[in-house]
């Protein structure tokens, strides 16, 4: 028997993971929010996504303020599966790999709760991304 007999699918007895992405953006920030929900809402099904808020940059503080937000997601991907594909959005809104760690970006996806679980410590020290968080679980 499954352990949780709610969360596989009806045909394909695939399980149904959900999970909460952080987003973030601090170039062309509504263009690429909104052309990144377009591309994840064709690979996965979008439940919740929050309000977008202006943050002061964290890290290096010379450079835009970014916009932050997040949004909850249901997929039959696994974690891995999930993560190449936020990967590969990053990558198809120009996200350039070379720049510095925390400087400026078109999009940054992390996935921070998977299956209720919070899987990135960014959660412990950003009050704008539980907030978020907070809001669309
Ligand atoms: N992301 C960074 C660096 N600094 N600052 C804010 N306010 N929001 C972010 O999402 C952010 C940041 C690199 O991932
Ligand atoms: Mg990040
Ligand atoms: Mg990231």
């Amino acid at each position: 028997m499954n352990p949780e007999p709610g969360n596989y699918t009806k045909g394909e007895n695939r399980k149904v993971n959900f999970a909460i992405i952080g987003i973030g953006s601090n170039i062309d920030a509504e263009k690429n929010i909104s052309g990144m929900l377009k591309i994840l809402g064709s690979g996965v099904n979008i439940v919740k996504v929050s309000k977008l808020v202006k943050t002061k940059p964290i890290g290096i503080k010379d450079q835009p303020d970014y916009t932050n937000g997040a949004v909850k997601i249901k997929t039959v991907l696994g974690f891995d599966e999930l993560r190449m594909l936020l990967k590969n959005i990053e990558d198809r809104l120009g996200r350039d790999r070379k720049a510095p760690k925390y400087g400026p970006r078109t999009i940054d996806l992390d996935i921070v709760v998977w299956n209720g679980q919070i899987v990135n410590q960014e959660y412990y020290s950003r009050g704008f991304l539980r907030d978020s968080v907070k809001e669309v679980s």
